[in-house]
Order: C-alpha cells, then sequence, then structure tokens
C-alpha cells in the first residue's frame, strides 16, 4: 500500500499564499549601515511589486538604526495601518559590546511586536560579522534578505486570512 503523506493525517492544512495583492505592508528600516539597507530595501520592494503588491500600498518608514526598529513597528502594528510590518537593518560585529545588544534587543522587541499586536512583523536584519558576509546577503551571492522577507510577509498576511475557526 501507498505510505500516506503525514501532512494529510490532519482536519486541515492551512498555508498562505504569494499573492500580495489584497494587503498593505509598511517597512521599517535602520539608517545605519545605509549602503547595505539601502540594498536590502530594493530588494523588499522589488519582491513586493513582482508579487502583484502596488506602491501606493507600501509605506517606507527610515529609523536611525535596527535598535530603533522594533518601536516603530509597534506604532504601526497598533495604528492598523499595515497588514504586515517588515523590518530591515544591518547590524554588523565591531569590537565592543554594542554589536550583541543593539542584535538582541531587535530581535526580541521585533519578535514582541508581532506576538503582541498579531501584526505579521518579519526580522530581516542582518547581523553578521563583516561587511562582505553583509554585501553577501544584500542581493549578491546569498540572494537577498530584503526580497525573502518580502515574501514571508506576504505568506503570512495571507495566512491570517486564512485562519478561521
Ligand atoms: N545600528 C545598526 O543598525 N547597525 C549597527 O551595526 C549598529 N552598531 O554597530 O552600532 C547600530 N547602532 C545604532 C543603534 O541601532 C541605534 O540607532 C543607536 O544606538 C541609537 O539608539
Amino acid at each position: 500500500m501507498a505510505k500516506r503523506s503525514p501532512r494529510l493525517r490532519a482536519r486541515r492544512v492551512i498555508e498562505g499564499d504569494f499573492d500580495g495583492r489584497p494587503f498593505r505592508f509598511a517597512v521599517v528600516v535602520g539608517r545605519f549601515n545605509e549602503y547595505v539597507t539601502k540594498h536590502l530595501l530594493d530588494g523588499c520592494l522589488n519582491a513586493l511589486a513582482r508579487h502583484g503588491v502596488r506602491p501606493e500600498r507600501i509605506d517606507v518608514v527610515w529609523v536611525p538604526g535596527s535598535f530603533e526598529i522594533p518601536t516603530a513597528a509597534r506604532q504601526i502594528a497598533t495604528k492598523g495601518i499595515a497588514d504586515a510590518v517588515i523590518c530591515l537593518g544591518c547590524v554588523i560585529r565591531g569590537d565592543t559590546a554594542h554589536y550583541e545588544h543593539v542584535c538582541e534587543q531587535t530581535a526580541r522587541g521585533i519578535a514582541e511586536v508581532g506576538r503582541r499586536t498579531g501584526v505579521p512583523t518579519i526580522f530581516g536584519v542582518l547581523t553578521v560579522d563583516t561587511l562582505e558576509q553583509a554585501i553577501e546577503r544584500a542581493g549578491t551571492k546569498m540572494g537577498n534578505a530584503g526580497a525573502n522577507a518580502a515574501r514571508a510577509a506576504i505568506e503570512m498576511a495571507s495566512l491570517a486570512t486564512k485562519l478561521t475557526p
């Protein structure tokens, strides 16, 4: 007898799709390391466009650095002006403990916004050791983390419309 896929042993299988047309998005982007984050933003906006999101449905919000991203994301999420918030930043390890603090607080803060508000809040912040690693993830060797974040945001916004009792 053919083996049944474990995925099918469920009452329902629910997942979001990648049609971005119905949704509004906010992209919060850190200005610190802007030579990297501007490429993350480009990748993000391109991916949103490729999935049918019109520019009129996208707000881009610049903040000083990654540390400030959760604050702006929360303000957006609580105002109900976006179906998903995409957070983009770039933290590069330096010689001080600053890196650890910025990374930890940014990741924790972004996760908290999503959990507390229920608005999908997507982590598209690079946390890397070197500028070279950042460039690799901002549209070169290892893809573009901004584009990945855009796709995750569309999938989660879509999923929210499908989660019915
Ligand atoms: N902000 C970043 O986005 N990336 C960094 O690499 C970084 N470093 O290394 O310091 C950084 N610091 C600034 C921080 O995000 C705040 O803007 C600043 O501390 C003011 O609150």
